[in-house]
């Protein structure tokens, strides 16, 4: 059992739930990059996290190839940014173009959060399902124990009209997921977690906030969407990954006004949301998270913003990274910090009001009131 100490106040006392977490920010990734040179990257981040004894390195949404739901393309040109879980019979570990990864990460006994673009199954017509995925390896399973598919999907699906705009054609290439927000527990970053096999029942008061750390995942998009981290909120969860590729200007997709006129100012106001929805829903949901972007100038002409950062139960940022380059940040968190947030201001059994809360599930658009 673990010796979280409970005071008064609901605070919790330095807990022995610390573990030493890394962001694996990659700088751009042009179109004609090979997937070998961007690897070499990526381990050479992994590499860093080792020296530093991170425990989970989190790396961005479709880490190892450009953004490519920016172009138009169809057919191999499509497919070559897709990995096939078919040919390796449904097991990540074994991609070709990922195996690198999962072999370092299990040499060093670190656990992954990975961004790809999967090339799922086929459907009955012969059409493959495309998802953006996310999947979670935990080295102490040696094995891919969780996987997450981008519920929201940005963008369009046709391409805008105008040729010089950036397009965002997630819609067009990628299918809503179909997991739901799971949470999950990853074993082995915590000591004398609580468990089944020790006689301990999951709920008791007893083993609330003691078992291993309940984790869930959140591609992109999803981090805007407070109806996103409430699903991991009520299920404990005490840690959110999330990876991203933001777009820093892209007037057709976000719109524009006078405040951001500016290439500038339209950067710093995508920072700022990113920021602002990363610190809020940490702490309505009394979890830390960590958030990783692919950022930086892509083929020289299509901006990506930074700001990559983990960031605590009380919504306040640990450390940010400074560069729009490959940048690993790294940070010890406490998961017993959650404790107060989830048995005081948000102890969600005693204060949430869900005979409220129904147009949330039942109406997708809006519906304003008669007028008057
Ligand atoms: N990749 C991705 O989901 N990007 C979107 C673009 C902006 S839509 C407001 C994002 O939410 O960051």
């Amino acid at each position: 059992m673990g010796s979280v100490q409970r005071l008064s106040a609901g605070h919790t006392a330095e807990s022995d739930r610390r573990i030493i977490v890394g962001g694996a920010q990659l700088g751009p990734i042009d179109v004609g990059a090979s997937r070998g040179e961007t690897l070499q990257r990526m381990l050479k981040l992994m590499d860093d996290a080792h020296k530093q004894d991170v425990k989970l390195i989190v790396y961005p949404e479709i880490a190892t190839v450009t953004f490519f739901p920016r172009h138009i393309l169809e057919g191999d040109e499509l497919e070559q940014y897709f990995e096939n879980e078919q040919e390796v019979s449904g097991d990540p570990t074994k991609l070709t173009n990922l195996k690198a990864l999962f072999d370092k990460a299990r040499e060093y006994k670190m656990d992954m959060y990975l961004g790809y673009a999967e090339h799922a199954a086929e459907s009955g017509e012969g059409e493959h399902i495309h998802y953006n995925t996310a999947i979670y390896y935990s080295a102490a399973a040696d094995k891919v124990i969780s996987r997450y598919r981008k519920v929201h999907l940005p963008g369009t699906f046709e391409p805008y009209e105008r040729k010089d705009a950036t397009n965002q054609l997630e819609k067009r290439y990628f299918t809503p997921g179909n997991l739901g927000f799971e949470a999950f527990r990853a074993p082995g970053l915590v000591a004398d977690a609580a468990s089944k096999s020790s006689g301990a029942k999951a709920n008791e008061p007893d083993t609330l906030g003691r078992g291993d750390p309940i984790l869930g995942m959140l591609i992109c998009n999803d981090r805007r969407w407070p109806e996103a981290w409430r699903p991991y909120g009520l299920q404990g969860a005490e840690l959110v990954l999330c990876g991203y590729n933001t777009t820093a200007w892209a007037p057709e997709l976000l719109g524009t006004n006078k405040k951001i006129s500016t290439k500038e100012k339209a950067k710093e106001e995508a920072l700022f949301h990113n920021k602002l929805s990363l610190t809020y829903n940490s702490y309505a949901n009394a979890c830390f998270s960590i958030n990783v972007a692919k950022c930086g100038l892509e083929d020289g002409k299509y901006p990506l913003i930074g700001g990559s950062c983990i960031v605590d139960c009380d919504g306040e940022v640990v450390v940010e990274a400074k560069t729009e380059g490959d940048e690993l940040i790294v940070a010890k968190i406490d998961l017993g910090m959650c404790r107060r947030g989830k048995e005081k201001v948000f102890a969600f059994e005693r204060h949430r009001r869900t005979e409220h809360y129904g147009l949330i599930v039942e109406q997708t658009g809006v519906v304003e009131p008669e007028l008057l």
